[in-house]
């Protein structure tokens, strides 16, 4: 059977404004991320709250443990991290002429680090990270202000790091803007239905143009560059409730939702279906025929993507959404995590059969995970079955879909050390491989520990897989559920 190839990029996936913390240390701005309180699905705080507890202000402190948490990451034999850039350490409103070079320095020598730990970064360029000053001066991302900002912040990246990588991608989960406007977009929706899906679909349209001038601009700086978009893929692995045809076609729509992102980035064109969307909601959007020029000449070389759970839809029914993309009605085939999102492994091949039939493009999952609650016994062990559970059935999962011809380069799994929740802005809903004693009101010592996981997932990478094809999920894990206690590897 067909299985991972030799230089599969084995890894994990932070975001700064999730872990750093340092939020305003040696000279960066405030991001969008800073304001919000409770995580970004209850949405920003007007302004920064002088006598509020914001997690992510200090975060895991990553900002200054990356050197030992980078060498824990290594222990796993991972060959690959992916981060992202806090736009607003290089350039803190987002308008300055020259970056900040204390923000430069910062991430410089925290990738020569993983560098020289044998580790690929794969970066991305805005991870909900948008300067603040963008979203209040223009609207955010609805204002076509922002994309000469963005390519100046790209070109001192490229110019800068483009020596340490190729992988890079330019938004986290563009087509999140649908369920989280304020951490994709920078925008705040106003106004009538329609007038929300006109703010969407202009933001959008701008970082379409922002990722196809950075494509550009890259094939020029970056020698044999890999620049990806990222997209949610929930709304994509979406499964009709019953096959009544109302049903069938509404969850088709759903999945164009985004379908489109890709169509337009990875096709190089607006797909013959939006002019209804166009049409039905009167959008009146700012296009010009030059950007659609671009956007057809420059497309990107790889689709990244999250994957956490799939979705279930019946006709009419009124979608909600968070961090994990679309919720629709319970699965009733599908066991649910204390979070209300759905495991489905298999739905992990479905999707990565619909995407490889439609763009026939290299794919990489850039963030999958179980955010749980972790127990720590007397002994100071934490036996993470459930997390051990969802890795091995995942990765079985992608073996499957490499069998069946899907190209899929690279797998980094989200997070691989517990970080402040994007949503919710918890500790508690851990989803590290990495213990972090941190707790949600602020207090811990912030020390690390290995949990039984870290080891599961260590041994897979050292197999390159091949310790899934041999062993069914069950053995796997018992075998690493004592793991904390062995010194030499079990399998
Ligand atoms: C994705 C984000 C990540 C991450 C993840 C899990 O949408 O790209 O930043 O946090 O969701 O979500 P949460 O942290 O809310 O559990």
């Amino acid at each position: 059977m067909k299985t991972f190839r030799d230089d599969f990029l084995w890894g994990g996936a932070i975001a700064a404004n999730q872990t750093e913390g340092a939020w305003d240390t040696d000279g960066k701005g405030p991001n969008i991320a800073d304001v919000c309180e409770n995580g970004i699905i209850s949405g920003p705080d007007e302004t920064i709250k002088p006598t509020a507890y914001y997690p992510s202000h200090d975060a895991i402190d990553f900002y200054h443990r990356y050197p030992d948490d980078l060498k824990l990451m290594s222990g796993m034999g991972f060959n690959a991290f992916r981060l992202s850039i806090s736009w607003a350490r290089i350039f803190p409103t987002g308008e300055e002429l020259e970056p900040n070079e204390s923000g430069l320095k910062y991430y410089d020598d925290m990738l020569q680090q993983m560098i020289r730990l044998g580790m690929k970064p794969i970066i991305t360029i805005s991870h909900y990270e948008t300067p603040l000053n963008l979203a209040k001066k223009y609207g955010g991302w609805e204002s076509k202000q922002l994309i000469p900002l963005y390519l100046r912040y790209a070109k001192v990246l490229f110019d800068r790091f483009g020596k340490y990588t190729k992988y890079w991608m330019t938004f986290n989960e563009i087509n999140g803007i649908h369920l989280i406007p304020w951490a994709a977009g920078a925008i705040t929706l106003t106004g009538s239905e329609d007038h929300q899906l006109n703010q969407i679909y202009q933001a959008s349209h701008n970082m379409f143009v922002a990722t196809a001038k950075t494509i550009q601009m890259a094939r020029e700086i970056i020698p044999d560059e890999q620049i990806g978009i990222m997209l949610t893929m929930s709304n994509a692995a979406a499964y009709p409730a019953t096959p009544k045809p109302e049903d069938v076609f509404q969850t088709l729509e759903y999945q164009r939702r985004t379908f489109l992102y890709g169509d337009v980035e990875l096709r190089g064109h607006y797909p013959a279906y939006f002019n209804r969307i166009v049409e039905e909601h009167h959008l009146s959007l700012d296009i010009t025929d030059e950007e659609l020029d671009l956007i057809s000449r420059y497309t990107a070389d790889y689709l990244a993507f999250s994957y956490y759970r799939t979705t279930t839809f019946a006709s009419g029914m009124k979608i909600l959404g968070d961090t994990g993309g679309l919720t629709g009605i319970k699965n009733p085939y599908l066991p649910t995590s204390a979070w209300g999102w759905q495991i489905d492994p298999a739905g992990l091949r479905y999707v990565l059969n619909i995407l490889s039939d439609r763009y026939e493009k290299p794919m990489m999952i850039v963030e999958n995970g179980l955010g749980v609650i972790d127990e720590v016994d007397e002994d100071g062990h934490i036996h993470d079955e459930e997390r051990m559970r969802y890795l091995a059935d995942h990765l079985k999962a992608v073996q499957e879909a490499i069998a069946d011809g899907c190209d899929v380069i690279g797998y980094t799994w989200w997070a691989p050390i517990d970080v402040i929740s994007a949503g919710t802005g918890e500790m508690k809903k851990r989803y590290g491989f990495i213990y972090v004693d941190k707790q949600n009101d602020g207090s811990g010592s912030l020390n690390r520990s290995l949990k039984d996981s870290y080891f599961l997932y260590k041994s897979i990478i050292k197999s390159n897989g091949e310790n899934l094809l041999r062993y069914t999920t069950d053995e796997l894990v018992a075998k690493y559920l004592t793991a904390n206690d062995v010194e030499t590897d079990p399998l």
